[in-house]
Parts: C-alpha cells; sequence; structure tokens
C-alpha cells in the first residue's frame, strides 16, 4: 500500500511535523526535518484525531432544545444531547445571539472565549469568535491571559513594556558568550519548553542552554522541586517555599546594600525611586531590616546561602529568570518586580548576558536569537462594545453582575451576561476553584461552544457545534519567537460531520446579515494569501528575501536566519537613558512607582514588597492543610489537549494524574509511591496518584494540570484534576490575574475501591 501514503506538512504548539496519511487516516506524525529536539507529544495525535471522543454531530442539550433559558441551568454537564441537523444547529445559535442583543445588548454576551485553540493563525478558534462577534455588533472580552496575566499588567508600569515576558529578552547567543552566573527562579523545566504558542518550528531551548553551559555559565535553580533542573544538567539546587521569592531577592538586596556591592551610580542614573525601596529594605519604613535572617524565616532558605548567592552574583556576569509560574500566584507581582529591583541592585541591565529576564523554559524560543520581524496574524477586528474583564475574573463576573471592581487603576462594574459563546478554550481546564465555577456556570441562559472532542466544557454547553481539527484545513503557523513559519496543509477529509471554525462563522454571519465584514470576501486560500502578503511586506521591509506564495506553500517552509548581531535588552537606556527613555513616566527603570502609588491599593504597595499570599505554608491555616499544591504544566501534553492522548494517559497511574511528595511527608501519611490518594481542602478533592521521592521539599507536594475534569458530584473529582483545590482570587487589584499557585491541601491514602474514571466516557445522547 506504499503508493497510498501522503504526506503534509503541518504544525502544532508542540512542534511542526509531516502528517503521514494513508486510506484517510493519520497514520503518524513525524518531527519536521529541521527540528533538532522534537516534542514526544506528537505521538497522541493518530490516537485523537480519530477517536471515538471526537464530537460527530451538533448537539443540543434536551432542557434547552425544550425550554431554552427557561431550562434547568444547573442540568448542564449531567442532561443528555439531542444531536441536531447542521441548519438546525446554525439557525438555534442565530436566533439565540440575535434574541439576546435585541433584549440585552452585546454587553450580555461573554465572547472573551479564553484558550490556546489551534497554532495554525488564519483557523484560530478564538481569534474567529472576536472576529464574528465583532462584527455582528460585540460582546464582553478578556483582558490578559492566564499565563502572565499579573507580567502584563504590571511590568508597563516598571520597565515600560511587558515584551521581555512574550520572549524577546537578551539572547542565548549574548548570553553563551557572557553570562557567568544564571540564578533561574522557579527553575528551567525543558518539558515546558516542547511548547511555544503558535508552534515550534525548531525547538531551540535546549541547545541554546547546553552551549551556554560549555561555556562556562553557572546554573543555579530556585524552585520548590528539583525536577526544575533539566535533566542531565549540572546545577544548584536551592529549595524554596512557594510563593516566597520575593523574600529570598529582597534578602539579597539587603546583603547588597549592608556589603556595600550595589551599583549606586546604576540606580542613580537608570532608576527611579530606588532611595524608597532602599529604606523599606532596610527596615527604616516599617521597624523591619529584610535581611537574609528575615528572608530565611520566610522562604526556608539558609542565611548563608542567601548571602552567598548575592556575593557571587554581584562579583560576575549574571542573568536573572523567573519561570512565569512565579507571578500566577496570589501577589504574583511582588516576585517581578523585586527581581528587577534585585538586576538593578547589580546594575547589569543592558550589558551583554547580564541583568533579568523572564521564563527562559515556560515556552520553546524565550531568548531564541531571532531577528525581531513579525510572525503571521489574523485580525479580530474591533469590538465595538469596547468591554472587557480581567481574563480570570470569569466566575466574579458570572456570579456577581452589576457589582464593581478595581483593576489597574480603573473601576468598573460586572456585566449581566446571558449568553456565553466559547471556541478553541476549556475553562473547566484552565479556571480555579472549579466548583465555584460550576456554579456560576448554571447563571447564563445559553452557552454555545465549538470543539473537536467532548471536553469537560464541551459536555457542559447546550449547544456544541463539532470543529475539526488543524488536520482537516488549511492553514499557516508561527511564533514570534521562533524561525520558521510553516504551511499547513489540509491532510484529511473533516471528521465525522466537523466543520471549520471559519465556515461556521461564516454561514452564521450570512443568516445575521454580516457575511461581508466577517469574511471580507475572503475564502480559506485567499485569507492564507493574505496573511502570507502581510508578513513577507514585513519581513521585506526588514531586508529579508522572501518568495511568493506559492513557492512558500509549496516548500512547507519558510526560515529567518540568526540574526548575526546579539540582541541585549535595554542595551541603548543603558548607554544614554535621556537619549533612549524607557515608556514609564520617569523614561527610569520604576522601583518606585507613583502611578500606582496613586492608585492607592493596598494589595500592591508602590514598590515591591513582601506581602503575605492568601494561602503559604505561613499562615494558620497551613496547620489544618500543611501541604502548599504546586500545579505545574504537564510534561505529556498542552494543558488539556491531547489528554485521551496515548502519551499522556501512558503517564497516568492507576488511570489518575501523580501527585508528587516528599519521603517525609508520604510516611506520616502511610502513603507509597502508586497509592490513591484524596487531595483536599475547603473548595474540593480530588484523587491522585502518589509519586514519592526526595525531588520534592517537605511541605510541597507537586501536581500538573490537564487531567479532563471528572467530577462524581462537588465533594470529589476522580481524575486528578487540580483545579478544583486551587483560589479563585485576583493576584491583587492593580492586575487581577489568576493565583493558580497558591493553595494548601492536606492529602490521604484513598481507603476502598476507588470510583471509575469518567472523564473520557461519552455523554448520554437521547434519542
Ligand atoms: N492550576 C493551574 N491552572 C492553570 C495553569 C496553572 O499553571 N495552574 N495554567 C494556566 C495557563 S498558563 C493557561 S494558558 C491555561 C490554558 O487553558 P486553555 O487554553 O483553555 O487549555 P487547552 O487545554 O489548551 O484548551 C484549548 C481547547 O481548545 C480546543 N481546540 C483546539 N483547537 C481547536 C479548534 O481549532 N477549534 C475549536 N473550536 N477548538 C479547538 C481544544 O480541544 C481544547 O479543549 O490554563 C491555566 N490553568
Ligand atoms: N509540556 C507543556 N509545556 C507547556 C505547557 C503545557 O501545558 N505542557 N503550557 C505552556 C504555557 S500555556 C505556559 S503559560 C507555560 C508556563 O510556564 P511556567 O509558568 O514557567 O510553568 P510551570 O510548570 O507552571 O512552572 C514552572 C516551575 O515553577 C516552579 N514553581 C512554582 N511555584 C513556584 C514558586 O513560588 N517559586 C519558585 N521558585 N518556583 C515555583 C514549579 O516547580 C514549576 O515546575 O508553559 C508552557 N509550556
Ligand atoms: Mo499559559
Amino acid at each position: 500500500m506504499a503508493g497510498d501514503i501522503k504526506r503534509f506538512p503541518s504544525l502544532s504548539h508542540w512542534g511542526a511535523f509531516t502528517a503521514v496519511v494513508a486510506d484517510g487516516r493519520l497514520q503518524a506524525c513525524e518531527p519536521f526535518a529541521r527540528d533538532p529536539a522534537p516534542s514526544s507529544i506528537l505521538q497522541s495525535m493518530p490516537g485523537m484525531v480519530h477517536s471515538p471522543l471526537r464530537i460527530a454531530r451538533p448537539a443540543v442539550r434536551e432542557g434547552w432544545l425544550k425550554r431554552r433559558g427557561a431550562s434547568d441551568r444547573g442540568a448542564r454537564g449531567r442532561e443528555s444531547f439531542v444531536e441536531v441537523d447542521w441548519d438546525v444547529a446554525l439557525r438555534l445559535v442565530a436566533d439565540e445571539l440575535a434574541r439576546v442583543r435585541a433584549e440585552h445588548g452585546s454587553e450580555a454576551i461573554f465572547g472573551g472565549s479564553y484558550g490556546w485553540s489551534s497554532a495554525g493563525r488564519l483557523h484560530h478558534a478564538r481569534t474567529l469568535t472576536h472576529r464574528f462577534l465583532n462584527a455582528g455588533g460585540g460582546c464582553v472580552n478578556q483582558a490578559g491571559n492566564y499565563s502572565w496575566g499579573a507580567a502584563q499588567f504590571l511590568l508597563p508600569h516598571v520597565i515600560g513594556t511587558y515584551a521581555p515576558v512574550t520572549g524577546r529578552v537578551t539572547d542565548w547567543n549574548s548570553m553563551a558568550a557572557h553570562t557567568r552566573l544564571f540564578v533561574a527562579f522557579g527553575g528551567l523545566p525543558l518539558r515546558n519548553s516542547q511548547i511555544t504558542s503558535g508552534g515550534a518550528g525548531e525547538h531551540s531551548t535546549p541547545r541554546w542552554l547546553a552551549r551556554a553551559l560549555e561555556a562556562g555559565m553557572e546554573l543555579a535553580v530556585v524552585s520548590p522541586t528539583r525536577d526544575d533542573v533539566p535533566e542531565g544538567v549540572q546545577a544548584r539546587w536551592i529549595p524554596i517555599r512557594p510563593n516566597t521569592d520575593t523574600a529570598m531577592m529582597l534578602g539579597m538586596v539587603h546583603t547588597l546594600l549592608v556589603e556595600n556591592l550595589a551599583d549606586r551610580a546604576f540606580v542613580q542614573t537608570h532608576c527611579a525611586g530606588f532611595d524608597r525601596f532602599e529604606q523599606y529594605v532596610l527596615g527604616k519604613t516599617d521597624g523591619t531590616a529584610k535581611s537574609a535572617e528575615w528572608a530565611q524565616d520566610i522562604c526556608g532558605v539558609p542565611a548563608a546561602d542567601i548571602r552567598a548567592l548575592a556575593r557571587q552574583a554581584a562579583t560576575t556576569r549574571t542573568m536573572l529568570t523567573c519561570a512565569w509560574s512565579l507571578q500566577r500566584a496570589h501577589r504574583g507581582e511582588q516576585p517581578y518586580w523585586c527581581s528587577i529591583a534585585l538586576a538593578s541592585a547589580l546594575g547589569q541591565i543592558g550589558l551583554p548576558g547580564g541583568g533579568f529576564a523572564f521564563g527562559h523554559a515556560s515556552m520553546n524560543g524565550v531568548a531564541n536569537p531571532r531577528p525581531g520581524v513579525a510572525a503571521p496574524e489574523m485580525g479580530a477586528g474591533r469590538n465595538p462594545t469596547g468591554k472587557s474583564i480581567p481574563v480570570a475574573r470569569i466566575a466574579d463576573m458570572l456570579l456577581h453582575p452589576g457589582e464593581p471592581y478595581a483593576f489597574n487603576g480603573r473601576e468598573d462594574v460586572y456585566p449581566d451576561i446571558r449568553l456565553v459563546y466559547w471556541a478553541g478554550g476549556n475553562p473547566f481546564h484552565h479556571h480555579q476553584d472549579l466548583n465555584r465555577l460550576v456554579r456560576a456556570w448554571s447563571r447564563p441562559e445559553t452557552v454555545i461552544v465549538h470543539e473537536s472532542w467532548w471536553t469537560p466544557t464541551a459536555r457542559r454547553a447546550d449547544i456544541v457545534l463539532p470543529a475539526t481539527t488543524t488536520l482537516e484545513r488549511n492553514d499557516i503557523g508561527g511564533s514570534s519567537r521562533d524561525r520558521f513559519v510553516l504551511a499547513m496543509h489540509q491532510a484529511l477529509a473533516p471528521q465525522g460531520q466537523s466543520r471549520n471554525d471559519f465556515d461556521i462563522y461564516r454561514e452564521l454571519s450570512a443568516l445575521a446579515g454580516h457575511e461581508q465584514a466577517y469574511t471580507e470576501g475572503r475564502d480559506e486560500m485567499g485569507w492564507l494569501r493574505h496573511i502570507y502578503g502581510n508578513l513577507a511586506a514585513n519581513w521585506r521591509e526588514g531586508g529579508f528575501d522572501v518568495p511568493e506564495f506559492e513557492a512558500f506553500w509549496q516548500q512547507g517552509f519558510l526560515e529567518l536566519p540568526e540574526p548575526a548581531k546579539s540582541f541585549v535588552l535595554f542595551e541603548d537606556f543603558r548607554r544614554d537613558p535621556a537619549a533612549h527613555p524607557l515608556s514609564t513616566p520617569s523614561g527610569r527603570i520604576e522601583v518606585y512607582s507613583e502611578r500606582i502609588a496613586g492608585f492607592g491599593y493596598d494589595d500592591c504597595a508602590p514598590h515591591p514588597a513582601w506581602l503575605e499570599p492568601v494561602e503559604w505554608l505561613g499562615t494558620a491555616q497551613a496547620k489544618r492543610f500543611p501541604l502548599h499544591l504546586v500545579t505545574s504544566q504537564p510534561a505529556d501534553k498542552l494543558h488539556s489537549q491531547l489528554d485521551a492522548g496515548a502519551v499522556s494517559v501512558a503517564a497516568k497511574i492507576k488511570g489518575r494524574e501523580r501527585i508528587r511528595l516528599s519521603r517525609a511527608d508520604a510516611a506520616r501519611r502511610g502513603v507509597e509511591s502508586g497509592d490513591l490518594v484524596r487531595v483536599y481542602n475547603e473548595r474540593g478533592a480530588c484523587m491522585a496518584a502518589a509519586v514519592v521521592g526526595e525531588a520534592v521539599m517537605p511541605g510541597v507536594a507537586v501536581m500538573s494540570t490537564g487531567a479532563w475534569f471528572d467530577p462524581a458530584d462537588d465533594a470529589l473529582e476522580r481524575h486528578g484534576n487540580p483545579n478544583v483545590l486551587t483560589v479563585d482570587v485576583g493576584t491583587s487589584r492593580l492586575t487581577q490575574a489568576p493565583s493558580a499557585l497558591s493553595a494548601l491541601v492536606e492529602v490521604e491514602k484513598w481507603q476502598g475501591e476507588a470510583p471509575a474514571v469518567e472523564a473520557f466516557d461519552l455523554p448520554a445522547f437521547a434519542v
């Protein structure tokens, strides 16, 4: 049958690949030939694309079909679905949108639709949702994201941009040549560098890290788990209590100040308000010196080690990096701001290989040497309502319509949402305190979801429309962190009755009378040419040769050369701060922010400060729930995507997500590796399978996210979804970002028979 085998270039967030197709089925995903470190996650795709979990036909919740908004909304997720024809489903959606807009206005439609969707940029479901809703009068959107929500809104006040969290930082070339000490708060877990939003053509992070280490860069990993030291790498592991990095950094600044190691000239010429921060660090404002001893009591790192690290950092070329996880925690602004203050005191910002950066392993391609030209993009248009909520305040919004909230210097009230529209995201994966989200989810009259699989969110919708996967359509993908842009050729016919999100929205636009505004007269290939045309114009302006679309489409990819010159963040600013000011009010690095001071928030001081998170090992609550639960990104999938795939399923134990515990904590609870446990706190409980070892510090438990939400009821989640345990409060009024990493739990050995996992069963269908 060799003659029947066909091969198609393609791309996913976890890497570029060739889709090998025979007999109309995806047989294998062969990694892109130019990728030096492909991800094994690719191997989950063939099973998932043809999975029985694919949504075959449009489906409507039985109660909604009979009674619409008057149905029992709490039955979402429990009631049967009725499969209907596409014409019926599209008419139901169009009529319901029209009704809600007419009766309550566009601000009653929640269309934030947060989620990663696909790597392809044209068929990016979330973008298309915005495009469609915007063309029809708008919706309530979501501002920011779950990844770096606190950083995105804090950093512009401090350094005038949040570009360093997106990946454009002093590049690895510069680091390999100059960095001698690399202090990684949150470590460099290369499992996370398998992924980049928009797709990794070339997994470049492992190679660059190896190169820098070979060149003599020393690595210190500050983290609650040794697993954040990349495998096979020589590094110092400095265990730290979760959510206390700010205290450690303050202890380091204190050391620099009292030992006269701080770069006085730099903070005077390049920073605003360092003196006020210094008063705080020295204890002149609150009577408490933030000494290494003070820090030790909070973060658990011995004072001598804090001092030694500060001294070493001051006497060699040092780069500080903070994993994005540090700011996905309550008061998550503080460690980020404090790392910039610490880097300022070290005085190496803008020097080759020195200063600060964020998330070197949080995504592939952070610090990757790449010319600063554009990546392919699809436009979403303008939202006529202009309305959005901070991304993670969704349950607050649904539960508290009309109530006021503060955000980044603004006051607003939550809108009264009647209809929720989601495509390309899985809130029952990404949100915190899922039992609370279940309650909030029962408020809107109607929930519409496009999905490819019967995910927990699809199961909790009123109308479900089956969407194709990337392999069933033509697209173009790429990321601003990657040197490659990939052509994505349609490899398979749409599975079941699924349709492209683009086409679903086109038909709905036609029913609503705004098809032209939505399509701008272009079909799939028309859009691909258009997106490519914009990209090519940008690259040509940047001085690069770019072939015509047809040649690109045939070759399958475009490649940017590695730049000849290293990129150093804030190089110009360092050389001449007056000629190259930052986009902050003072033009300098704001170690003290008058603007933030003006907001008057007691939950975000005007300079970096130790502010206790809502839950951490130092609170009274830790007596009842003595383990800090760290929920990290899963090695074997992307969030909840491909959870039912071969790679993810093979990593589960007894069909559940694992929880890593220290030997001491496991022994105290009579738990051994492989045992099932119940992990619980006041918000909920989930099952998990224990993995006991030396890699996690006592007092800490680590679970990966991504297990499909599988509640028996609100008292027990069976599959190991840690978001039934996490806390759903904003980081602070400044950034209102998710606080996923601030959660205390207790663990007990599971007694008796274990309930079966039902996450991968199909919902019930009424006939
Ligand atoms: N406790 C805890 N929670 C967390 C985090 C944490 O660290 N701890 N991390 C957070 C972070 S950083 C993030 S980014 C979020 C991620 O949260 P999400 O982005 O919501 O997670 P995904 O599982 O990627 O969900 C994407 C969904 O889109 C669907 N999809 C993919 N392609 C298409 C398509 O073409 N069309 C349609 N219609 N659907 C498609 C997939 O099947 C999947 O269900 O999770 C957050 N949640
Ligand atoms: N394989 C895979 N890779 C992914 C993803 C995925 O789902 N799967 N998701 C992608 C996405 S959307 C994002 S946003 C990024 C997120 O990237 P990150 O936010 O960097 O990833 P995490 O795994 O949440 O956290 C990294 C490490 O930080 C450590 N850590 C947690 N809390 C603390 C703390 O308080 N202090 C210190 N010092 N360390 C702490 C944890 O031990 C954890 O292993 O990952 C991306 N990469
Ligand atoms: Mo993320």
